[in-house]
Parts: C-alpha cells; structure tokens; sequence
C-alpha cells in the first residue's frame, strides 16, 4: 500500500486563493469571511494572493466562483454563503442550486470550490456557526481548501508532473 506522506512540504507563500462571499445575509457572511481570511492567513498564503469578491446572493455563487476561477486562475476558492429557511420554499430552490452549481464546477473546472453555505432553520443556528458557538464554517471551508490544495500538489508529485 502507498500512502502519500502527510508531510509533503508546501509553499504556501506561492498560492493564490479567492475567497467569495455572498451579499445576502452580509451580518454571517462577513464573519465567514473574516474566519477563512484569518485561515488562509495562518497557513501561510500571502496577503495579496488572497483575492475576495461578494456576489448578490447565495444562487450566483456558483457562477461568481466560476468567474473568479476562469479570469483569476486560483489554485482554488472558498465559496461563502448562508441561506436561512423562510415560510416558502424558496430555501430549497436556493440550496438546491448552490449545493448543486458548487459541486459540479469542482468537477467541470477540475479546481477546488469549497463549501461555506450555511443552511439553517434560523438565524440563531446561522450566528452560532460563524464565529459563536459552534466554531466557524468560513475558516473550516478555508482549511478544507487548503486540503485539498495540498492533495493535488501531493498527487502531482507523485504523478511527476
Ligand atoms: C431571494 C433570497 C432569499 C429569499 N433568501 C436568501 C438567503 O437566505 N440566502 C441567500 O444567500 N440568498 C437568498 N436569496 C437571494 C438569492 O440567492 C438570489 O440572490 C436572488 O434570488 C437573485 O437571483
């Protein structure tokens, strides 16, 4: 069995990274955003290598990361949003779509696009997730990009190319 080693060195100073953060439910959104800043920070990438845009809504994230990914060529983006259930059923339309266009542009693009979208129930759930309580989504998307980063230089180490 060949395992890869989880010490492969990586120059993070060299990576470049977009964070996009979605406009709608800016008051969560911004601390996402400050949490996974503050990540990719502390892992070492460099300020001017981390790029943050804002699309509208959680909906145009895709689209927005797509765009980030095609004019910025970034070695891979944290997509925030947060989406809280109302009384229609705009939630599932919203989520369905975002949870959707994320995944698929992993694998059209063939970059990392993590997910930092809240769903939740209500605002409390939201505010307890992004900074409070129960940690922060922003910063966890972060670092599971960073992951993910580091897995394909692995594999591509090991691959020779
Ligand atoms: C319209 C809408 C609603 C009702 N709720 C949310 C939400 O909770 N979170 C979010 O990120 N966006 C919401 N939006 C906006 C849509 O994502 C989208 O921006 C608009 O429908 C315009 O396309």
């Amino acid at each position: 069995m060949k395992e890869i080693n989880e010490q492969a060195e990586i120059d993070w100073s060299e990576k470049k990274v977009c964070i996009v953060a979605s406009k709608w439910n800016s008051f969560i959104t911004d601390e996402m955003l400050e949490g996974a800043w503050h990540a990719l920070k502390a892992k070492g990438i460099a300020e001017k290598n981390i790029v943050i845009s804002r699309c509208p809504g959680s909906f145009e994230l895709p689209l927005a990361c797509k765009l980030n990914i095609d004019q910025l060529n970034p070695d891979g983006v944290v997509a925030i949003g947060v989406v809280i259930r109302g009384g229609t059923p705009h939630f599932e339309y919203v989520c369905d779509a975002v949870t959707r266009g994320i995944s698929d542009l992993n694998l059209s693009t063939g970059k990392p696009v993590t997910f930092g979208v809240l769903t939740t129930d209500n605002v409390e759930q939201a505010e307890e997730r992004a900074g409070r309580d129960k940690g922060n989504k922003g910063a966890e998307a972060a670092l599971a990009l960073c992951d993910m980063i580091w897995l394909n230089e692995s594999l591509k180490k090991i691959g020779g190319n």
